[in-house]
């Protein structure tokens, strides 16, 4: 059985405890990973630390550009290793594995090198009473030792956009993946090793959250700064964490995106990408739309067609170039999906398609899948309309004008992102203005430049990343003011 390791100071380690890694395609055991312990923790940070006192210390942005070039043509060049890897933690169907997702992974290492090399700082000159001058100089340096948790919807992205923007700031990092998806994470090292990264600037340690490998990294002392993707539960337990010694965090959580449509849209496109946005990834995306609030005019066509598209987004073997939807990440996450299901159900839901576990030839009965899913009817209040279900997921609600629908989409606790469709572009900027998310698109959705800033309001988050935001939190930025 394939193994799966820590990967602490350069080498691999193995540990004293170990759990299973299942493919949620088929239900079966693709690995045995190593959970670190507390001590194989704290030696991860103790790397951390003593190669942030070392040469890496002291580097500099031209250096690790170069490097981290080197990594992403590392990671292309092993490019069907890390789509296998992938697919087997996901489940996920190989065309956006191959096409989409690895490759980008690899382009956060370029673009972060380029952001880094590129982004300036201001300088000021300030005038003094006594006719003299001064100068001010704003200089980066890194924050120290970075503690990346990561989730498992997009597992090889979302770990190197932290880890790529860390790096080109001089920090070392300790990664933990999420215990579902170790394998890409721990895949890096090797990667790392080759292209010259020294040891101890990129670490791996494998593990769960409370009691485990999270919760041991997030409380070590020597920990400078603590970037989260994931849950906003998980994400109020990390704060808590990272209060303890004043720590820098960034908290990239949950969502509960809405769509708005309004009659003017061109429907055809509207369509096909809400039915991207509601069922990519099988709904496992912190960016898609869970909520569609469309003008009555077009409410029926839009149930109608959003149900043809459910249907059109049929599960299968992953390996087929032609499947679109993958399983959910695990069964435990397909539990609490299908929760969702039956609230809405109980809830007087009108179910126009999925709502179910679909029937899959073997070896994929044994898979965590259910069918892509429209709802309409269920009250805005309603648990399935105020809770993210992060599964393939929509409810259709309609709406009789701008106000309104601003008024519907913005009733959540989360802010992360949200579409508008119209051809009145006054009124697509107007609505725009209004909502209260870190992210929107007009007539279009999950065009993802890695130069822009992106994170969430309210409860989805504190922060921004991406391009030079990244930056921001990944160093510390000192004033050096001169009397000339
Ligand atoms: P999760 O919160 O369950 O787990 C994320 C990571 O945190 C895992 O590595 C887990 O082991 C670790 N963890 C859990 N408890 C911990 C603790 N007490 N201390 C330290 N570490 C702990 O999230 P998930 O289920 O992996 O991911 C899905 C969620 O992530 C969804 O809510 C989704 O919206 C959100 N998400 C947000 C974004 C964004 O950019 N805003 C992106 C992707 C996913
Ligand atoms: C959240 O689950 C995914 C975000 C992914 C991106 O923003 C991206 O640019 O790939």
């Amino acid at each position: 059985m394939r193994r799966i390791l820590n990967f602490i100071d350069g080498d691999y380690r193995d540990s004293a405890r170990h759990f299973d890694d299942i493919n949620p395609a088929t239900g079966e055991k693709v690995a045995i990973v190593s959970e670190a312990g507390e001590a194989d923790v704290a030696d991860a940070v103790a790397a951390a630390r003593a190669a942030m006192n070392g040469p890496w210390g002291d580097s500099t942005v031209e250096d690790r550009a170069a490097l981290l070039h080197k990594v992403a043509d590392g990671v292309i060049a092993r490019l069907d290793d890390f789509v296998a890897a992938e697919m087997a933690d996901t489940g996920k169907p190989l065309m956006p594995t191959k096409m989409g997702e690895i490759p980008r992974a690899a382009e956060q290492f370029r673009t972060f090198a380029e952001v880094g090399r590129m982004t300036p700082l201001e300088s000021f000159e300030t005038r003094l009473p006594d006719g003299g001058r001064a100068m001010n100089v704003a200089e980066r340096t890194p924050k120290g030792v970075v503690a990346a948790i990561c989730p498992w919807n997009l597992p090889f992205i979302l770990m190197t956009w932290k880890v790529a923007p860390a790096l080109i700031c001089g920090n070392a990092v300790v990664v933990k993946p999420s215990e579902e998806t170790p394998a890409t994470a721990a895949l890096l090292g090797e990667v790392m090793k080759a292209a010259g990264i020294p040891k101890g600037v990129y670490n791996v340690v494998h593990g769960f959250g409370p009691g485990s490998a999270g919760a041991f990294l997030t409380a070590h002392p020597d920990v400078d700064a603590i970037t989260f993707t994931g849950e906003t539960r998980t994400g109020e337990a990390i704060m808590k964490a990272a209060a303890v010694g004043i720590r820098d965090i960034s908290l990239e959580l949950g969502g509960k995106n809405a769509g708005i449509l309004f009659a003017d849209c061109d429907f055809e496109a509207a369509i096909r990408t809400e039915a991207m946005a509601a069922f990519f990834n099988c709904g496992q995306i912190c960016l898609g739309n869970e909520r569609l609030y469309v003008e009555r005019a077009i409410y029926d066509r839009t149930v109608e067609a959003m149900t043809k598209a459910a249907k059109s987004f049929a599960p299968g073997d992953p390996m087929d170039k032609a499947t679109r939807l993958g399983p959910l990440s695990s069964h435990g996450h397909r539990d609490k999906v299908l929760g969702y299901f039956k609230a809405a159900r109980d809830a007087g839901a009108e179910v126009h398609a999925g709502g179910v576990i679909p029937d899959m030839p073997a070896p994929f009965d044994g898979g965590a899948w259910v069918e892509p899913t429209v709802w309409t009817g269920l009250a805005q209040k309603s648990v399935p309309v105020q809770e993210e279900v992060f599964g393939p997921v929509t409810h259709i609600m309609p709406f009789d004008d701008a106000d309104e629908a601003i008024a519907l989409a913005n009733d959540s606790p989360y802010g992360l992102a949200g579409t508008i469709w119209t051809k009145d572009m006054s009124r697509a900027h107007h609505v725009a203005s209004r909502r209260r998310v870190g992210a929107l698109w007009v007539n279009s959705w999950m065009i993802r430049d890695l130069r822009t800033p992106f994170g969430g309001m309210k409860a989805s988050g504190i922060g921004r990343e991406g391009g030079a935001a990244s930056l921001h939190f990944y160093s510390e930025i000192r004033n050096i003011c001169t009397r000339l």
